[in-house]
């Protein structure tokens, strides 16, 4: 690869020079490599999750009495394993001799979780058999193990397409990395109430924005567009989402 310049900043001012933390030393040469091998492009989109956010909110209770936050994340990880099992070549990877693809037929799903000592991704597995309690509650605590530095190298591996929410932070939209040998990422941003046009007139409606950035050696811009839509759409109409 062509090298960055390499330049004395002193010489142009005061300058202090900390060591990398442990996670970025790692994370960072993982993500070049996707960078450099795989050719990204990202799909952005909206879902309208009004009705979703309702039912949400609805289960807030329950959940809250077993200890758990029904947060957006726990029904954006149901809805991707639908569009995954609709769209198969988003859970696969790309055979190292380049001419096969790899298909998962179980649903381990990451989400990028920021900590003081930066990104790591932990994994849920079998995200397709587990009730939105279930993810919310494991959500939860991976994302505390997370912050607390104690995630083991077990809960880390094995996933098969990564979120990465941004969501409760802000943003408009965003163009994740995707989490190299899986070939798709989903970012999504803070959800706003927008006005949409119903034919007669505007309507309040929630809407999430969802970036979807895919290896374009595998996924072909038409399929991700596809995929991004029948995601809004499931988000859209809540459907099996809960359980
Ligand atoms: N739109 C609007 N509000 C949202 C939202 C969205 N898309 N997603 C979450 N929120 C809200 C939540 O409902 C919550 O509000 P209340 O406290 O009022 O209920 C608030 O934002 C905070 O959410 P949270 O951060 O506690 O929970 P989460 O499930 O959304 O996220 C986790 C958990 C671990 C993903 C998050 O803490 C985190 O680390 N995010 C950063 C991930 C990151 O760094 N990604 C970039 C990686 S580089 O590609």
């Amino acid at each position: 690869l062509p090298q960055v310049p390499d330049i004395d900043h002193s010489k142009f001012g005061d300058v202090e020079r900390v060591p990398l933390g442990r996670i970025k030393k790692i994370s960072g040469p993982r993500l070049q490599a996707s960078w450099v091998n795989a050719p990204h492009v990202t799909q952005h989109d909206e879902a309208d999750i009004t009705k979703m956010d309702a039912v949400r909110k609805a289960l807030k209770s329950d959940a809250e009495a077993m200890g758990t936050k029904m947060t957006p994340l726990a029904f954006i990880m149901k809805a991707c394993v639908h569009a995954l099992r609709e769209f198969p070549d988003f859970n696969s990877s790309l055979d190292p001799d380049g001419e096969h693809l790899v298909m998962k037929k179980y649903f381990h799903l990451g989400f990028a979780a920021d900590t003081p000592n930066g990104l790591v991704v932990p994994v849920i597995r079998d995200v397709d058999d587990k009730s939105v309690f279930d993810v919310a509650r494991e959500l939860g605590e991976l994302a505390e193990k997370a912050r607390n530095g104690k995630l083991q190298q077990k809960h880390m591996q094995g996933a098969c397409f990564t979120v990465s929410s941004l969501g409760g932070i802000g943003g408009t939209a965003f163009t994740p990395i995707v989490n190299a040998p899986e070939v798709a990422i989903l970012g999504v941003s803070k959800a706003e109430m927008k006005p949409v046009w119903n034919g007669q007139d505007f309507e309040p409606r929630l809407t999430l924005p969802l970036s979807l950035s895919y290896d374009h050696r595998v996924i072909d811009g038409a399929a991700a567009a596809r995929f991004t839509r029948y995601l809004a759409d499931v988000l859209g109409e809540c459907r099996n989402l809960v359980m």
